[in-house]
């Protein structure tokens, strides 16, 4: 192993050789024993029977890419098994989150025996209910925080309840339906081969932003394999339109940024079993055929997105809320499924918390984002009578409000940002550096061991020394930059808006980014796009 990897691996403590090992090479077959999750048993067996029987099953998952991509692997793997299954999925436009009241009709529309939801329902009370009484049986595989109140259903499966001693806590809801379906399969006594679904456990996980440690490292790591081979029609078709040559390595980025986001799209519009459909698709034909009308969404999701920015930025310049400490905007007709990531935006650009509302007939449903440390549900609480709703976290909050209160809120928002502590902004990035007795091709085949990178597994960055050998300008302010380092290897380096240091830049430099193999120029031509130069 390189030195610069080595050394990284002891700064963050893997000192032990099997805990080493463990880490670069984890292995399904070293998943922690889910004996230990409560009511795992009692699913499986209410599931089985309901397959033996030949009972309607339908799964319920809730709209995000967990979500359905948890009701995606309950369906394929029970029809399978011979079940009658069929997925139903939360819309953002017919009820909102998780099993709510308009979702329960749609539901029970299927005439099911036994419903499972999954990625919610564990604060559905209201709706759940309401099945017993109709001789409707219910599951819940859910990962959300748990309410006291107990759940009227035959079996709850959460790590989170107090009482489950399932130990890690870090499974996304399509790791649960995982497990959950190796019960099914024992208790029916039948061959099942789960290893085609982990593709979609990847996904759900990733864009679930779960921690990628512990048993998500080896799901995850096995998953992102078996996406890129695609032999799923729906995930090559998907490959396809974010331009990934099947049989390339993925990474957590592929998936958080070409993938996940083409997913979540219909449902942002209104449509989400579009992208359900499509993660099932039987065969290449239909895959294109949803593909195409997903591709579709998704340019039209960008282009409502633009206009909302566009709009967002006018107001913001015309009522000069740039100087002020807080941003709330919202006007009728925006779609409060693509609020989220206009306030994460406009949060990102402005620097500061920014809730982005769209009202409907004088109703408003808006999203919360700020910078890193913002405490945003704490501001929120401080405008609670002003609300009708609100919920979340601190990095990110939902709200309900009515029209006539936009003005109160918008100056209680801003006290109530304005009295938190100011924020520290701190430069996260881990850095690795690089030890000249190393070649660049083994780092960069070593760094591909600490993959899948990213929530929990943040992707290092390399900082590295060089004399400069060329450094100019290029087309559309970016900085070409030709580095020798000391072990007598050139590197080029790519900065993106960094065109302007390269005036004047000569001798050593201190520079970090991201070492990656540089497609354009093919071959083993490796290359740094920088973050940082010093
Ligand atoms: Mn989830």
């Amino acid at each position: 192993m390189s030195v610069t990897v080595a050394s990284w691996l002891d700064q963050l403590g893997h000192l032990d050789p099997e805990a080493t090992r463990r880490f670069l090479s984890p292995r399904l077959a070293e998943l922690t024993s889910p004996d230990a999750m409560l009511d795992r048993k009692a699913a499986a067996q209410r599931i089985a029977r309901a397959v033996r029987d030949g009972e309607r099953i339908v799964v319920f998952g809730d709209y995000d890419c967990d979500g359905m991509t948890s009701a995606a692997i309950f369906t394929e793997a029970l029809r399978a098994l011979g079940a009658n299954v069929t997925p139903v999925l939360a819309s953002r436009f017919d009820g909102g989150y998780g099993l709510s009241l308009p979702a329960l009709e749609r539901v029970l529309s299927h005439r099911p025996h036994l419903l499972v939801t999954c990625d919610c329902g564990s604060s559905d009370h209201a709706s759940l209910e309401r099945l017993a009484p109709l001789g409707v049986d219910a599951v819940v595989v859910d990962h959300h925080l748990v309410p006291e109140q107990p759940l009227p259903v035959m079996a709850f499966l959460n790590p989170h309840r107090p009482t489950c001693g399932f130990p890690f806590k870090g499974l996304a809801s399509c790791g649960l339906a995982l497990s959950v379906l190796a019960a099914v399969r024992a208790e029916l006594g039948r061959a099942l081969d789960l290893r085609p679904l982990l593709d979609l456990v990847a996904i759900g996980t990733i864009a679930d932003v779960a921690p990628l440690h512990g048993d998500n490292r080896a799901l995850v790591r096995a998953g992102l394999k078996v996406l890129g081979e695609a032999r799923r029609p729906g995930v090559r078709a998907l490959l396809e339109l974010a331009k990934i040559e099947p049989g390339s390595a993925l990474s957590a980025e592929d998936v958080a940024f070409r993938i996940a986001p083409r997913l979540n799209a219909p449902g942002r519009l209104g449509a989400p079993d579009l992208a359900v459909q499509l993660l099932l698709a039987p065969n290449l034909d239909t895959a294109h055929a949803l593909a195409s009308e997903l591709e579709q969404r998704q340019l039209e999701r960008r282009a409502v997105q633009d206009q909302m920015i566009q709009e967002a930025m006018a107001e913001v310049e015309l009522e000069r809320y740039r100087e002020r400490p807080a941003l709330v905007i919202g006007r009728e007709g925006w779609n409060h499924g693509i609020v989220g990531i206009v306030a994460g935006r406009l949060a990102s650009d402005l620097g500061k918390p920014v809730a982005v509302i769209g009202f409907e007939h004088g109703v408003g449903r808006g999203s919360v984002r700020g910078p890193r440390g913002a405490r945003l549900h704490d501001a929120l609480t401080a405008c609670a009578p002003l609300l009708r709703r609100f919920g979340g976290h601190q990095a990110a909050a939902g709200l309900e409000v009515e029209l006539d209160q936009l003005p109160a809120l918008r100056a209680a928002f801003e006290e109530a940002c304005a009295a938190q502590p100011p924020l520290e902004v701190a430069d996260e990035t881990p850095r690795i550096r690089f030890a000249p007795q190393d070649s660049l091709a083994k780092v960069l085949a070593d760094l591909s061991d600490l993959e899948p990178c990213g929530e929990s597994n943040p992707a290092p960055a390399l900082a590295l020394v060089g004399r400069v050998v060329s450094a100019r300008e290029v087309t559309g302010g970016h900085l070409k930059l030709e580095l020798a380092l000391d072990n007598g290897e050139r590197l080029s380096a790519f900065g993106i808006n960094m065109g302007a240091r390269a005036e004047g830049m000569v001798g050593e430099v201190a520079v970090s980014g991201k070492l990656r193999p540089d497609r354009y120029r093919g071959g083993n031509a490796i290359e740094l796009k920088l973050d940082k130069i010093w």
